[in-house]
């Protein structure tokens, strides 16, 4: 793979920050866009805008078209069964909170259980804390070893008749770990319990088959794929969604409104009330072509090269401690230099024009399993280099002394 001719494709790349070339490590919290991306958006706000499904005109209808085939577009790069299993919303975290409202609703009842990972993002906590406290259930997660690795043989023991859904994260955002999610799928539908994906950090780096993985519910966001801010996914099992309530009411997920009664969309627009980011959607597709035409396979393998590199070159760092070192896992890499609180690594390697995160990373519970207050993170994309990860070395190599 030639990354320069990819790189070109990404003008934000090609800057500098404080004099210096800007090196971008933050992928994991969002990834830059290609010109694709930001032509598509600019040319729906140039010659498309006009509000979808309701419009006799030709705008209308255009935009409405598009929409439509951006859904199909999602429904063929995730190989759901059929397009209405395909909802709009503004992004994983939404995506999340609808599945928990709404099933939370549908099946929750006191006593009940929901099951999570303890290395969640605080997105597929929080809901489903807020889905057991309106109805009375527990929130129960499975453990996971210091390196990282989710003890899957623990699950089966959190599982009992109670158990209503269980909600895990393809890939930690702070961690890296790949889950095995066909395995833990195995396990819950053993026992009827349907199962939640967080697809959030996947999305980008493998190809997602949700038949495959056999999972209910699988949820991501544009913006960590190379795609807008403002839209995300929640793939749903017609079966399912077929039985949950709508998560908002209002304009489109109505078949008939009186104020007697209220009878409800067919699917996908009973889950898509109001106004959709009929822009973002339309982006989204032109990261999806991206993505398929850099080849996926091709970004995993480029990751993964840029990962083992620099794994190597930082484990000979004095003082450095790696935090999520599974055998499977994606391009993220959290690390410590001692004792070295990570907010003041990370402004000096920013200082050197390197871009990466520092702190919890919404995952405290995984901060308080190792006893720190966060990590420095690098996450690396499709369209990073080498270079860049001596770049890393280097300015670690400089500041380490400093701070041990
Ligand atoms: N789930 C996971 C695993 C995530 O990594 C994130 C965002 C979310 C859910 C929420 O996604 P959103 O698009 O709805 O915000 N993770 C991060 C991160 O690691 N740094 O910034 C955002």
């Amino acid at each position: 793979m030639n990354t320069d001719n990819i790189r070109s494709l990404f003008p934000i790349l090609n800057q500098q920050v404080y004099g210096k070339p800007l090196v971008y490590f933050d992928n994991a919290a969002t990834t830059q866009k290609p010109q694709a991306v930001i032509d598509e958006l600019c040319r729906y706000y140039t010659t498309l805008n006009s509000n979808i499904h309701r419009g006799a005109h030709y705008l209308a209808a255009q935009a409405t078209e598009k929409y439509e085939e951006t859904r199909i577009a999602v429904q063929s790069f995730v190989n759901a069964r059929h397009s209405h299993e395909i909802i709009f919303t503004r992004g994983t975290t939404e995506s999340i909170n609808l599945v928990a409202a709404s099933f939370g609703q549908a099946f929750l009842h006191e006593g009940d259980e929901v099951v999570i990972s303890a290395m969640e993002h605080h997105s597929n906590i929080v809901p489903w804390q807020l889905a057991c406290q309106r109805h009375g259930a527990t929130l129960r997660t499975i453990p996971f070893n210091d390196q990282g690795v989710l003890d899957i043989e623990a699950l089966p023991g959190l599982l009992n008749e109670h158990t209503r859904i269980v909600a895990v994260n393809h890939v930690s955002n702070t961690l890296g770990t790949i889950n095995p999610i066909a395995d833990i799928v195995t396990i819950a539908h053993s026992r009827n319990i349907p199962v939640l994906v967080d697809g959030a950090q996947a999305i980008s780096h493998m190809k997602v088959d949700v038949q495959a993985l056999g999972c209910d519910f699988y949820c991501f966001s544009g913006h960590k794929m190379y795609g807008p801010m403002g839209v995300g996914v929640m793939y749903g099992r017609e079966e399912l969604l077929e039985k949950m309530p709508p998560y908002q009411g209002g304009g489109e997920m109505i078949k008939e409104v009186t104020f007697e009664q209220t009878t409800y969309n067919e699917l996908p627009f009973k889950f898509e009330a109001g106004t959709p980011s009929v822009g973002d959607v339309l982006a989204l597709k032109a990261a999806i072509d991206f993505m398929l035409q850099t080849g996926i396979d091709n970004i995993a393998a480029h990751e993964k090269e840029l990962t083992d590199y620099a794994t190597s070159r930082l484990l000979t760092i004095d003082g450095i401690r790696l935090f999520g070192t599974a055998p499977d896992k994606t391009s993220v890499i959290s690390f410590l230099i001692g004792n070295a609180h990570p907010y003041d690594t990370g402004t000096l390697l920013d200082k050197l024009g390197i871009a990466v995160r520092t702190g919890h990373h919404c995952t405290q519970p995984i901060m308080d399993k190792y006893g720190i207050p966060g990590t420095v993170r690098a996450s690396f994309a499709v369209y990073n280099t080498i270079e860049e990860v001596d770049a890393l070395y280097a300015a670690l190599k400089r500041i380490a002394p400093i701070l041990l």
